[in-house]
């Protein structure tokens, strides 16, 4: 073999060696770089004679082409497996579920939570929301409002005051929303329906108090405007609020400097085991204080008591909220403990809606075919500690309350609706509850098929299951588990 041709083969060999660029490119410096060894035959060419480098010149120069045309293939090669190697290595999951945007992890506060819902619920009635400043005069917060001066009432309502200012006017922080309803009177003409939520101050702190509260006013102003008119919108508001077919309301007399008559309102509830359920049950539970404006007010704010009448109401805010929500203590809706709110808040972008159920939720994807909930069962008042589900803001016990099914009965039910949608398929069904990941309440079904079983529609048994289960009130998620015999280890029992 000439030189010539012994050079080509080694380097053809080293070519077809070379698994990588980098190993490519040592092979092609080697050869046609600067001091390669095709570029030193080339070199060769000028000393040689016209007739030797007329035969030698083709053999060098198409050596050359033919090595730089290996080298180009060789590169394709090698760049076609690389692209094979990422395409095969570097997949993309789409499956993987997204990472919780921080929209999701945050929690809406108890009390916003609450302040919305008794909006949405008024606001269907035709309220407006109106606000005002939480620093106010003693003219707004007491004198128009028909506290007499130096009446006790004023102590009573334990006002924090700011120093007087020289001309012995002082300023405080308002003891209650009613100065915005003044306020209100004072720049509106009647008719007038609004709603004040709003913060509220006073010098008092105990278990059942603190300085800083929140309440909810009404105010309705009319030619006509009645008893009869405020009794229904309180009863519309209780049943909505609540979540409760229906409620029974006690009226008693009571006395307010601003209203006359003035009446303290109590709701039917039934106390059990620490647990308040509405709705049902002999107990009163009182919730606010109401009555018609007094006609000293009408008149402070411009306008003729023999014109006009109305009706005013006041509620706590906190207090239906812990009742609503079963949270024992007061004091912690101000302690900001992102734990007691990660465990009592609600889901941001869930927003009450009365079609939507006040506190339901329909946006979450494992719960994404829920029915939008129009009412549901009478909310009760959970012992300190009971966990509430974030999703739903029910309290937990309640889901397994004495409405809950046995855990045999749910198996039962299951095995029922997996059996009328994919029949004979079907061995047994098998339960556990826990929570899914997310911290929600859940069941967790396992179904086992009958040897020999091919394939099941695993869609429509889940939505059997589902459907079944929700016309049953049930409301945890089922997650299903499906095992085929065949697939079972020996010792699993898959035989029994
Ligand atoms: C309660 C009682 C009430 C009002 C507030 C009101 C406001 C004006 C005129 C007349 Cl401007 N009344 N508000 C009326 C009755 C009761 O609150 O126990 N609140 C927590």
């Amino acid at each position: 073999m000439s030189d010539i041709a012994q050079l080509e083969s080694e380097i053809l060999a080293s070519l077809a060696a070379a698994t990588d660029e980098a190993a490519l490119e040592a092979v092609r410096v080697a050869a046609l770089g600067r001091s390669g060894s095709i570029s030193g035959l080339l070199r060769t060419l000028g000393s040689m004679s016209p007739d030797e480098r007329k035969e030698q010149g083709p053999r060098i120069n198409g050596l050359k082409d033919r090595v730089t045309e290996a080298i180009a293939a060789r590169k394709a090669v090698l760049a076609e497996a690389a692209l094979e190697q990422r395409l095969n290595t570097e997949t993309l999951d789409v499956t993987l579920p997204v990472r919780e945007p921080p929209a999701e992890t945050g929690r809406i506060h108890p009390i916003s939570q609450v302040t919305d819902e008794l909006t949405a619920i008024f606001a269907d009635m035709g309220f407006a929301v109106a606000e005002g400043p939480d620093i106010e005069t003693d003219d707004y917060n007491f004198t128009k409002l028909n506290f007499p001066e130096g009446h006790p009432a004023r102590e009573m309502h334990d006002t924090f005051f700011f120093n007087p200012k020289p001309d012995g006017s002082r300023l405080l922080l308002r003891t209650h929303t009613s100065p915005v309803q003044i306020r209100t009177m004072l720049s509106q003409k009647p008719p007038i329906r609004v709603i004040i939520p709003g913060r509220t101050y006073r010098c008092d702190s105990d278990q059942t108090h603190t300085p800083m509260f929140h309440q909810v006013e009404g105010l309705v102003i009319d030619k006509s405007a009645h008893l009869g008119h405020l009794k229904w919108i309180l009863e519309e508001f209780c049943k909505a609020f609540f979540e409760v077919e229906q409620v029974k309301m006690r009226f008693r007399p009571s006395f307010f400097p601003f209203t006359e008559p003035s009446m303290e309102v109590d709701i039917q509830c039934c106390r059990d085991k620490g647990e308040i359920r509405f709705g049902e049950g002999e107990d009163w539970l009182e919730i606010l204080g109401c009555g018609m404006v007094h006609p000293n007010v009408m008149r402070n704010c411009g306008l003729d008591p023999d014109e006009y009448q109305g009706f005013a109401w006041g509620m706590g805010i906190d207090r239906v909220a812990m009742l609503k929500y079963g949270m024992p203590d007061l004091r912690a809706f101000f302690e900001a403990d992102v734990r007691w709110l990660a465990h009592y808040g609600f889901r941001p972008l869930d927003f009450p809606t009365l079609a939507g159920g006040l506190s339901g939720d329909t946006s979450t994807p494992a719960m994404a075919h829920t029915p939008a909930r129009t009412h549901t069962p009478a909310r009760t008042q959970t012992p300190a500690g009971t966990r509430t589900s974030a999703r739903t803001q029910t309290p937990v016990s309640t889901q397994t309350g004495s409405r809950a099914m046995t855990k045999d009965r749910l198996k039962d039910t299951i095995e029922q609706a997996l059996r009328k949608t994919i029949g004979a398929a079907v061995e047994s069904a098998d339960i556990a509850e826990g929570v899914d990941h997310d911290g929600e309440p859940a069941l967790f079904v396992t179904v086992l098929y009958r040897p020999g079983t091919d394939t099941v529609d695993q869609a429509a048994a889940l939505k059997a299951v589902r459907d079944r289960l929700l016309e049953t009130g049930e409301k945890r998620f089922p997650y299903m588990n499906h095992h085929y015999p065949d697939d079972l280890p020996a010792d699993d029992g898959a035989a029994a």
